[in-house]
């Protein structure tokens, strides 16, 4: 090789790792260090978001989302004291508690969310752990959803093996359930329950061949710092959760972070950008936050590698942007609901 020639072959290294060009082979990796993932979002903008438009292209049509819709099945009254919840009991929030929903009254805003567009049904409920006599009425909502020919997802804080087991077999497509923040920022969020008890239940999860929902929230005055050890968590399993979902956090008035600064826009696709890179095969949920999220940013976030959203007014207690701004947004953007 001529000096020239060498000199050549560095320059165009150094660009593609200066770009952030490299590795972006097919390898799904789970050992992550926080160096490299700092690295990321480190990157200039535009080549951070070009890496992951290029990783989400080679798995996904880059216009399709996949569309979900929640209901709060069991409201408000939680034992936990999770700092970003309205429906914990420990914070005056307005959020009243209420009881189990019947069966009917869930399977009946299901077939709205389906003539809705929506493909999924996410149903949440404000419990610290779910009593046994609960998940026999949670199993008939599965079967119930299911028979709309609906996916079915369920968020309903921890489980025993036993509970893990029959909601797999009354066809839990789903169980969502968010380590929420980084190990180390864990212990100012949340004190009633542990980082490794929300690990151990997404262990029984995945164990028992439910599909994981696992992410995060973003904005609750964490460091950058936060969000890479959050995300080296969520890469890091054995498995990645085949859907990551990135709130940003909604402030509710009453709650312990009501009075965060806002965390700048851009960081928050950037985290949205880092997930899509670090687990290319999982679909990556533009969570909560968006009623407030302008058009802009939520293209971004799309153009970040975010393929899933909730569509309809609300989320479980607050607003999420209404059907027609929605409708507007995805006509604008050629962007279309991805089929099952
Ligand atoms: N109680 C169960 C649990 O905590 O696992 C299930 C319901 S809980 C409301 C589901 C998730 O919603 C939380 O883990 C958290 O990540 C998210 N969440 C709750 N309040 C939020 C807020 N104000 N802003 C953003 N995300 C929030
Ligand atoms: C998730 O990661 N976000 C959703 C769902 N999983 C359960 C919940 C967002 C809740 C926002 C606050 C509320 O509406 O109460
Ligand atoms: Fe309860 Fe879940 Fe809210 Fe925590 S996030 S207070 S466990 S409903």
């Amino acid at each position: 090789m001529t000096l020239e020639s060498a000199t050549h072959t560095e320059t165009v290294e150094n660009h593609a790792a200066i770009h952030g060009e490299t590795g972006q082979d097919d390898t799904v990796r789970h050992d992550w260090s926080r160096d490299e993932i700092a690295a990321l979002f480190s990157l200039p903008f535009n080549d951070l978001i070009f890496q992951a438009q290029t990783v989400h292209r080679r798995r996904f049509d880059p216009n399709q989302v996949q569309m979900s819709t929640l209901l709060s099945i069991k409201t408000g009254g939680c034992s936990e004291d999770c700092a970003y919840c309205p429906q914990s009991a420990a914070y005056d929030t307005g959020v009243k508690a209420e009881k189990l929903m019947a069966v009917q009254a869930v399977l009946a805003e299901a077939r709205r969310a389906k003539d809705g567009g929506a493909t999924r049904y996410c149903m949440g409920a404000a419990w610290r752990s779910p009593k046994d006599r609960d998940i026999d009425t949670v199993c008939e909502m599965i079967e119930g959803v299911r028979a709309l020919g609906m996916e079915t997802c369920v968020t309903l804080g921890m489980l025993t093996d036993n509970q893990t087991a029959r909601l797999r077999d009354a066809g839990l497509d789903y169980y969502n359930h968010n380590i929420d923040t980084s190990e180390e920022y864990y212990g100012e969020i949340i004190t009633t329950r542990t980082y490794q008890d929300r690990l151990d239940t997404l262990g029984r999860v995945r164990d028992a061949g439910i599909h994981v929902c696992s992410g995060g929230i973003v904005g609750m005055g964490e460091a950058r710092d936060d969000r890479v050890g959050m995300l080296k968590t969520l890469a890091n399993m054995p498995k990645h959760p085949e859907s990551v979902p990135i709130n940003m956090l909604v402030k509710v008035e009453g709650t312990p972070v009501d009075d965060q600064a806002a965390l700048d826009p851009l960081e928050f696709v950037r985290t949205i950008a880092v997930a899509r890179i670090m687990m290319p095969e999982s679909m990556v949920r533009l969570s909560a936050g968006r009623e407030t999220m302008s058009d802009e940013i939520q293209a971004l976030c799309f153009l970040a590698g975010a393929n899933s959203i909730f569509v309809g007014p609300k989320l479980l207690t607050t607003d999420n942007p209404e059907r027609d701004r929605d409708d507007s947004l995805f006509d604008r953007l050629g962007i279309e609901s991805m089929p099952l």
